[in-house]
């Protein structure tokens, strides 16, 4: 640490810095992330609160006000009731899942998972000393739910699907899933982290209006398609009996107990997210969904003039598309200050339409990729 003080000119100079350092989602050129520039409303909101600790809540109860309503909101969306908590994002929320899930049941170890799962599920199975088993996925790339039904059994403590993978934004067939879990006697966790805010705003098959439909618990980012400041993302329980399991004894604090993995817990992602929810309501969603998927399908038809088509037909706002050397074409975007990502299996260019790459952005870098593929 620093002796004497770094004068606030210094100090600035160097913020700003590693601020210019950044490559800006207004740049266009990030499409491989499922972040977005933030809602200003919920950046004003997220500001107001630097100090509050939602930890200690009973000394900030405007926020812990503010959280119940949001988790209200979401619960009305993903058809759960409105309890829960806001966390740092769905990692943190899939942890508890299985947390919650283990002490219900503690005498089961298994947790069934596809291999389209996000690496937040194989790390918090490793965290909570559990057995994770990868089942296989299907011709579309979802869950396979006959593999899942042989799998299930008396040891299985949890099942776990997707709403909006994180390589191709599919939806598993959730309906099956919970039933799966139902007859095993197993816990059944969602995770729509990144589907949560765009599928219950589509027209599509019935299950994407009721992501939550019987599931015991459920994960859901404001701070990816929600367009909340980070952090802000949420776990849903349809039984508050379950997250009071993960209460523990706290005495000295403002309450007798505090709930969940962390302790100091961020008010203004909560109030950041909650102006965000707001100022965006079902319609702004709805809207921001459309704008997205016609971008997409956009994207899809200037790919098509490439000869390059998606591994999947997108549902989603997420497009992969094969072609050979995949690792090389993206280094080589990279090294010119486009950033779209990778998917490994099978190996395809990744690209996430967020509501800042527009169809302007889209044809800008389809032609630099057709530039790249003749040259490369
Ligand atoms: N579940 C799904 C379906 C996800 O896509 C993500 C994150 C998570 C859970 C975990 O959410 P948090 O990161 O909010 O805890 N997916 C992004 C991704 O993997 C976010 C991300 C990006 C995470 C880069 C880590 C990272 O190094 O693209």
């Amino acid at each position: 640490m620093l002796e004497t003080p770094l004068p606030p000119g210094k100090s600035a100079a160097r913020l700003a810095r590693a601020r210019l350092s950044q490559v800006t989602f207004g740049s266009g050129r990030v499409l491989g992330s499922m972040y977005t520039d933030p809602h200003p409303v919920g950046l004003a909101a997220y500001q107001a609160f630097p100090e509050a600790n939602l930890g200690n809540s009973r000394l900030y109860p405007g926020v812990a006000e503010l959280e119940q309503q949001l988790l209200e909101w979401l619960g009305d969306l993903m058809a759960m009731p409105g309890e829960g908590l806001i966390t740092s994002g769905a990692t943190e929320a899939n942890v508890m899942a299985l947390w919650a899930a283990r002490e219900a049941r503690p005498e089961r170890k298994v947790v069934l998972y596809g291999a389209n799962a996000h690496f937040s599920l194989p790390k918090a199975i490793d965290l909570l000393g559990l057995e994770g088993r990868i089942i296989p996925l299907d011709r579309e790339f979802t869950l396979d739910t006959e593999r899942l039904r042989e799998a299930a059994g008396d040891d299985t403590l949890a099942i776990v699907g997707q709403a909006g993978s994180t390589e191709l934004g599919l939806c598993d067939d959730l309906q099956v899933l919970g039933e799966v879990a139902e007859e095993a006697g197993a816990h059944y966790h969602v995770d729509a982290a990144f589907g949560g805010f765009i599928l219950p705003f589509l027209s599509g098959p019935p299950q994407w209006s009721r992501l939550g439909h019987g599931a015991d618990t459920l994960a859901v980012d404001p701070h990816k398609l929600g367009r909340a400041p980070i952090p802000a993302g949420a776990f849903l329980v349809r039984d508050a009996d379950l997250l009071r399991k993960l209460a523990r004894a706290a005495p000295y604090l403002t309450r007798e107990s505090q709930v969940g993995v962390l302790g100091t817990r961020c008010s203004a992602g909560v109030a950041g997210a909650w102006a965000t929810v707001a100022a965006m309501g079902r319609q702004g969603y709805r809207r921001q969904a459309r704008a997205c998927i016609a971008a997409t399908a956009h994207l899809v038809a200037a790919m098509a003039e490439l000869d390059l088509a998606p591994v999947v037909e997108p549902p989603l706002n997420i497009a992969a598309f094969g072609l050979p050397g995949v690792r090389e074409v993206q280094q080589r975007l990279m090294d010119e200050g486009w950033y779209p990502s990778r998917v490994a299996k099978p190996e395809a260019l990744r690209l996430v339409v967020m509501p800042h790459v527009t169809p302007g952005i889209v044809d800008r870098f389809v032609e630099r990729l057709g530039i790249q593929l003749k040259t490369g």
